[in-house]
């Protein structure tokens, strides 16, 4: 019998919002649930594009900022028909960053547009959900590691929470994450569960087409 196709869920947020730690617990929580799950990350820097990207982010290299932009695009559509299959073979999918990430930081940049941002990631497997992990710039900034990688910066992320607010559909889930860590897991928990069931039949739509 077909169970029906898994979920692709997103979790979006500033740096140090807690997305990777959530994420996390997440695919615990459904693991030991006995659900068919998968963790992904973007940028994924284990690719020959993810490579050059890692090298751009940790400042060792340099690149015009579209041709970045063009790449962290690219290190998605590479995974495209991983995910597909996975998500036909019933597996849900737990994606910490995906395309709104790549519009709001590079449309955080002076004269890229962030229609023209948004533009390289149309057609890719579009989110049944997005969790939009909200903690304000401040509280961010004093959490452990900020400011090691490009980006990381209380001006610069004001501009990219600033754009993720534009970018927001009726997929998304706003998420306080200056609560406690167990609160905020239950409440995006509760929000992926219910998605899961949602789209069980419901095939898998595109993104920004
Ligand atoms: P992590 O710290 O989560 O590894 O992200 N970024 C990410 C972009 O500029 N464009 C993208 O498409 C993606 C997915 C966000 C590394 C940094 O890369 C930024 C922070």
């Amino acid at each position: 019998m077909k169970v029906g196709r898994g979920a692709l869920i997103v979790v979006e947020g500033l740096d140090r919002s807690g997305k990777t730690t959530q994420c996390q617990k997440l695919i615990t929580a459904l693991n030991e649930k006995n659900q068919k799950v998968k963790l992904l990350k973007f940028p994924d820097r284990t690719t020959e594009i993810g490579k050059t990207i890692n090298s751009y982010l940790v400042k060792k290299s340099n690149l015009d900022d579209r041709a970045i932009h063009l790449l962290f695009s690219a290190n998605r559509w590479e995974k495209r028909s991983e995910m597909l299959q996975d998500l036909n073979d019933g597996v849900t999918l737990i994606v910490d960053r995906y395309a709104y990430s790549g519009a709001a930081f590079s449309a955080a940049k002076k004269g890229l547009e962030l229609d023209w941002c948004k533009s390289p990631d149309s057609g890719l497997p579009q989110p049944d959900l997005v969790l939009f992990l909200e903690l304000s710039t401040s509280v961010a900034a004093t959490r452990g590691g900020y400011g090691e990688e490009r980006y990381e910066t209380t001006e610069f992320q004001k501009k990219v929470a600033l754009n993720f607010h534009g970018l927001k559909t009726e997929e998304w889930k706003v998420i306080d994450a200056g609560r406690d860590m167990f609160e905020v897991h239950q409440d995006m928990l509760s929000f992926v569960e219910k998605t899961m069931e949602k789209v069980k039949l419901q095939p898998v739509g595109t993104l920004w087409t």
